[in-house]
């Protein structure tokens, strides 16, 4: 029997107070709860609104989603991580610590008979040149390296100001982000896959050009949107709300 592949993005867990996250946390949780077992779960970034990994320190916020993970996983899932552009630095830790393999964004994987080039998609739309910056920046060594000497609350506070400026500074909206989408559709060739499926954009899209598809997963916070691939088929789904509203 072939298992159903998931994709989920940009959940942003730790962006705001656990107090204001708890509906969204338990949104998710119960989605994971949901999957059938055995299933494949591939995580495309951006999970974690800020993440960087000490050798022993890690942000406790984060545990139940771990321990959510850990759960699909006693139950046969597989579950895979693309990294963000604000959660890059925990690969190391969830291979380590919870078995989890990283992917390198841009690989290609065959399922059910498709294939799937997986990426976060920072920088992947014209305009988005800052996350092309930002891109360079989370992964150079030495500016790790000097972030790490700072005090860890120090920094997750620093990192917080920076995300929500760079939330409020905001990033294009409805026409204008469907605009951009069909450019770059049309300007780039995916045609050696099935599908080119993306996060970061915080907008669900599902748009056919040549012989590919691209699928924007959307987001898990104005969203709640998840990628299903079922006989090599795959669409946006919007995961229930568990107080019954919107
Ligand atoms: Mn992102």
């Amino acid at each position: 029997m072939t298992e159903t592949v998931y994709f989920a993005s940009d959940t942003h867990f730790g962006a705001m107070a656990v107090s204001r996250e708890r509906a969204r946390i338990q949104r998710f949780l119960n989605w994971l709860q949901g999957l059938e077992d055995g299933s494949e779960l591939i995580l495309l970034g951006d999970i974690f609104d800020f993440w960087l990994d000490y050798p022993t320190f890690m942000p406790k916020t984060h545990l139940e989603i771990l321990y959510g993970f850990r759960k699909l996983q006693d139950r046969g899932g597989q579950i895979s991580f693309v990294g963000g552009n604000h959660d890059i630095w925990c690969a190391n830790f969830l291979r380590e610590q919870l078995d989890i393999p990283t992917l390198v964004g841009g690989t290609v994987i065959e399922r059910q008979g498709s294939k799937l080039r997986l990426d976060h998609g920072d920088g992947i739309l014209s305009g988005d040149i800052f996350y092309r910056g930002f891109r360079a920046a989370v992964r150079n060594p030495l500016l790790v390296f000097l972030a790490k000497s700072l005090h860890p609350e120090v920094l997750n506070w620093l990192a917080n100001q920076i995300s929500n400026a760079s939330r409020k500074k905001g990033r294009s909206y409805g026409k204008a982000l469907e605009g951009a989408i069909r450019r770059y559709g049309e300007q780039h060739d995916h045609s050696d896959v099935d599908y080119l499926v993306i996060g970061h954009i915080h907008h669900p899209c599902n748009e056919s050009f040549d012989s590919w598809r691209l699928i924007c997963l959307g987001d898990w916070v104005q969203h709640h949107t998840f990628g299903r691939l079922r006989n090599g088929e795959l669409e946006i789904l919007k995961a229930e709300d568990p107080t019954g509203e919107a």
